[in-house]
């Protein structure tokens, strides 16, 4: 499919009635007990229609605890500080080896999941899990910029917006250290997984200017970019895709692109965690999610793309056509949208923390 800029603002506008904003049946709580009828979920904010949840608890006669994160950096402390005990997590792909090698996945047995076969071909035995024996995808997104029409309509669609010498707008970035660098990788023309010191070291001093700005307001999650952007408190926001169409509920003025530099993608999964108290509701639930009604109901409740063959044919149509649901063939195969992966371990990784320290302690 062409990358046709205006193909994310068009639904952003005829989906704005889709559904009222994402977060009634995902208010964070932990259960401190252990009890074979909870299932614990540990995902990121706005990511599942309740009314799924409520209707596994219905059909199953169990009830779901869901617990939400930001961030895949986030997660992975709260999983590794212990103390909380969690059946499912929703890592992104780049997350699957790091989590493997914290020894923090028990297997799937995706034989034992009978709409497994409902995968898209294009996402099955991943490289980040070859087999899928501890993942299923779950949903995807490319990261573009948003803005609010109603206040501020940009004049290209560039990160020069933000990355540019210009100090006008106000502007917040995704609190994800792998998003913020690899947009600043892409705007100086690298790869969002570059590991070549220089090319790290030139994003680096760019992030420095950017966020020594007058108009940088923060880091912030997706929906709390979001609403920052329905508020009218900023121009422009970094977000995931899905957050942002999710808004238009909200505000028909809401509007997101793909910067014409390229941009990131990744796919988000669904695993077990290996110290889950309750493995076999697990599996019940990520079968739940593979059924094609279920699937493509959550789809058209985030605004995510659906890596699920058998939910296309329930998917909203307008979503179906949506490049964020279909990114364009082409661009992944030239790069420009580039799927975030595992940086290889040593001195680059380490470059990568210290930049994000650094520009988070500003
Ligand atoms: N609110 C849902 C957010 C989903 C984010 N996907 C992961 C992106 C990882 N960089």
């Amino acid at each position: 499919m062409k990358l046709n800029r205006a193909f994310l603002c068009l639904p952003v506008l005829l989906l704005g009635c889709q559904h009222p904003p994402a977060a009634s049946a995902t208010q964070p709580s932990r259960p401190t007990t252990t009890d074979a009828s909870i299932l614990r979920v540990f995902m990121w904010s706005d990511y599942i229609d309740p009314q799924v949840v409520r209707a596994f608890e219905r059909a199953k006669g169990v009830r779901v605890v869901i617990d939400t994160y930001e961030s895949n950096e986030s997660m992975l402390a709260k999983l590794q500080g212990g103390g909380a005990s969690y059946d499912l997590a929703n890592p992104s792909n780049y997350f699957i080896r790091p989590m493997l090698r914290a020894k923090l996945l028990q297997p799937l047995q995706t034989r034992l999941l009978s709409n497994f076969r409902n995968v898209a071909p294009g996402f099955l035995s991943p490289a980040y899990d070859p087999g899928n024996v501890y993942t299923v995808p779950y949903q995807y997104a490319a990261t573009g910029l948003a803005y609010n029409a109603a206040r501020f309509v940009p004049k290209s669609q560039s990160w020069n917006l933000i990355f540019g010498p210009s100090d006008t707008l106000k502007f917040v970035l995704l609190d994800d250290p792998r998003e913020v660098i690899g947009a600043a990788l892409k705007f100086l023309g690298y790869s969002v997984n570059s590991t070549a010191v220089p090319e790290l070291r030139a994003a680096r001093d760019l992030l420095r200017r950017v966020v020594a700005k007058h108009g940088f307001l923060g880091f912030d999650g997706g929906p709390g970019i979001r609403n920052r952007l329905l508020a009218g408190d900023i121009d422009l926001g970094q977000i995931y895709v899905g957050d942002l169409l999710q808004g238009a509920a909200e505000n028909p003025g809401l509007r997101v692109f793909l910067p014409r530099e390229g941009t990131t993608i990744s796919t988000d999964t669904l695993v077990i965690l290996r110290a889950a108290p309750n493995p076999a509701l697990a599996r019940a639930f990520i079968d739940w999610v593979l059924t094609p009604r279920v699937s493509a109901a959550i789809s058209n409740y985030t605004s995510y793309g659906n890596p699920n063959s058998a939910a296309r044919p329930f998917l909203d149509p307008l979503l179906r056509s949506d490049a964020a649901f279909n990114p364009p063939q082409a661009d992944l195969k030239s790069g420009k949208i580039e799927f975030i992966e595992e940086l290889p371990a040593g001195k680059p990784p380490r470059l990568y923390d210290r930049v994000w320290s650094e520009l988070k302690s500003r």
